[in-house]
């Protein structure tokens, strides 16, 4: 591993030391720019995907950074193909998912004369990375490579660019590899644990939310067994729910878009809330009105492996600086005596969490997506992986469908639309075994929608469903709040997407009614080839409690008697 090398170029040196991270998948827009790693790829034993779009493929890397919690890799070319990525990039920073993006640029003879594509990488991606930097001199590429793995992924994960200037790839390098790089946890202290022992004892109404990235499967089990012991009620925070069994008799819900509104009132009543991994951002917090900032009422401990993180918006009552791996192992040591208080609390949450997800609410129209949420989580495997973007469509995921498996849920918490598709084709190639299902509204999909073209490339049976309301319903139904019936800008003319699905190649059905779902999706997966299954939903089902002609006419109303 160790053995220095004279007769490899650059990229060589650059592919190995990708093999010795433990990469097993890069996603890539070829350019010119970049030609030697391409060549120094296809003998590497990494499996490469080849996308459409250059958003497709920084978005397919951040889905595998967190599905795995090691960096996702994509390689994009200079100019466009960077500024095309920077989607990808973006979801990488909010999410705190490690990522590393490779870029092309133009020789560095030529550079600063703004050369064909050229792009200045720092500035450009300078506020949206941990770290950006052009690799000038070859014989540090293993250096800058095994740096940029650490940096994407310690502390708060986050997205690593780096440029490759063309020259500098094909020159020879002597550089030895660098040792692969082992993700870094932080551990709390005594004092810490201490600290959170007492508030515990003192709390009557405590809290456990779970949040951001960094966990493991085990530390998942850990804390699970924790609140066994304790019993103690854990919330999820937004698009974190696989952190927690939904089942399971102390979960209390997931703190997102449209939540249970007994959940929000009970994090308003908790006299404790213990925050390990997130950061309670604008979403979770609902919009910042949980707790005031900068000094919450509710005492709030607040775990989280970013130093920087912890007070930026809340200062804490107590600071824990460590990763959720090393902080539930330490839990798993602490001392508590459980108070029978929060055990009847955390029953009666899991009751309310219960009643809030059992049964879809009424929908106008024939389609009601709560009710194909409700047969999908009580007929896919529990292990099936679903993947969407933005839209309201993804209210009835929040709501109904219920994620058993640790990672089954791959959804932007930067709402970015665009991203069900790329994350499904992801995760096919990560679990070629597992059912992977993309949902998506008419909007988000055809962000991305070209993407499809490369799950039938390789064979993907990924099964996409596209909840076509004929609008941009998310915006739509803001406007017809703040301007009611002054549609602009938000209605859609969509095509047959069944019928697009074949055109590619795939398996593609329409569903009129809901009864129809459970043989559409059969026949999908009969087929084993990439499907589209086209809902046809009516317009008016904006969300799962409130039609769109409904928040029309109280904003009518609104306005006459103001
Ligand atoms: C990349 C991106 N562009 C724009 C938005 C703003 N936005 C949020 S939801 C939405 C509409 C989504 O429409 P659709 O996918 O059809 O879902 P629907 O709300 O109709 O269910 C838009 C435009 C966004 N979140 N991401
Ligand atoms: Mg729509």
């Amino acid at each position: 591993m160790h053995e220095p090398t004279s007769s490899r170029t650059a990229a060589a040196a650059l592919v190995e030391q990708l093999v010795i991270d433990g990469v097993r998948h890069v996603f890539c827009v070829p350019g010119e720019s970049f030609l030697a790693v391409l060549d120094a790829l296809r003998d590497s034993g990494i499996t490469v995907t080849v996308c459409r779009h250059e958003g497709g493929a920084a978005m397919m890397a951040e889905a595998v950074g967190k599905c795995t919690g090691r960096p996702g890799i994509c390689f994009v070319t200079r100019g466009p193909g960077a500024t095309n990525a920077s989607a990808g990039i973006h979801i990488a920073q909010q999410d705190s998912t490690p990522m590393i993006m490779f870029v092309g640029q133009v020789e560095t003879s030529v550079r600063e004369r703004e050369a064909f594509q050229e792009l200045d990488y720092r500035a450009v991606f300078g506020s949206m990375t941990k770290w950006t930097v052009e690799i000038d001199d070859p014989n540090r590429i293993t250096e800058f490579v095994s740096r940029a793995f650490y940096t994407a992924s310690g502390g708060r994960p986050g997205p690593v660019v780096v440029a490759l200037p063309r020259d500098m790839l094909s020159r020879r390098v002597t550089v030895d590899n660098a040792p692969p790089y082992e993700p870094v946890e932080t551990s709390p202290g005594e004092e810490e644990m201490a600290r959170l022992g007492e508030l515990l004892a003192e709390s009557k109404n405590p809290l456990f939310v779970l949040g951001g990235s960094r966990w493991s499967a085990s530390a998942r089990g850990q804390i699970h067994e924790f609140a066994n012991r304790t019993g103690l009620p854990v919330a999820t925070s937004y698009r974190r729910s696989t952190l927690f069994y939904p089942l399971h008799p102390l979960y209390a819900g997931d703190l997102g878009l449209g939540p249970n509104p007994k959940l929000v009132a009970r994090v308003k009543a908790a006299d404790l809330l213990v925050l390990v991994g997130g950061r309670l951002g604008e979403i979770p917090s609902q919009g910042y009105s949980l707790l005031s900032s900068p000094s919450p009422e509710t005492k709030l401990v607040h775990i989280h492996p970013g130093a920087e993180e912890i007070g930026r918006v809340y200062r804490p009552h107590l600071a824990i600086h460590a990763s959720p791996n090393r902080f539930v192992a330490a839990l798993m040591r602490l001392a508590v005596t459980p108070n029978p208080a929060w055990r009847e609390g955390a029953a009666a949450a899991h009751a309310d969490f219960l009643a809030w997800t059992a049964i879809a609410t009424p929908q106008p129209g024939d389609v009601n997506l709560g009710e194909i949420m409700i047969w999908l989580r009580d007929h896919v495997p529990a292990d099936t992986i679903l993947c969407n973007g933005a839209g309201n469509y993804a209210s009835w995921i929040h709501r109904f469908y219920r994620f058993r498996g640790f990672m089954t849920h791959i959804a932007p918490t930067s709402a970015s639309m665009g991203y069900g598709m790329p994350a499904a084709i992801a995760m096919q190639r990560l679990h070629p075994e597992r059912l992977v299902l993309s949902v998506n509204g008419d909007g988000d999909f055809l962000m991305s929608g070209q993407e499809f073209a490369i799950a039938v490339q390789y064979r993907l049976p990924i099964i996409v469903v596209v909840c076509d309301n004929g609008m941009y319903g998310t915006i739509r139904m803001h406007q017809e709040r703040e301007f009611p019936g002054r549609v602009c800008a938000t209605e859609l003319h969509n095509p047959d997407f069944d019928a697009y699905a074949r055109a590619f190649g795939g398996f593609g059905a329409v569903v009129h009614k809901t009864s129809d779902f459970p043989a559409a999706f059969e026949a999908a997966r009969a087929s084993r080839l990439p499907s589209i299954i086209h809902l046809r939903i009516d317009p008016d089902a904006i969300l799962p409690a409130t039609t769109l002609s409904g928040i029309r006419e109280r904003a009518l109303a609104a306005a006459v008697t103001t």
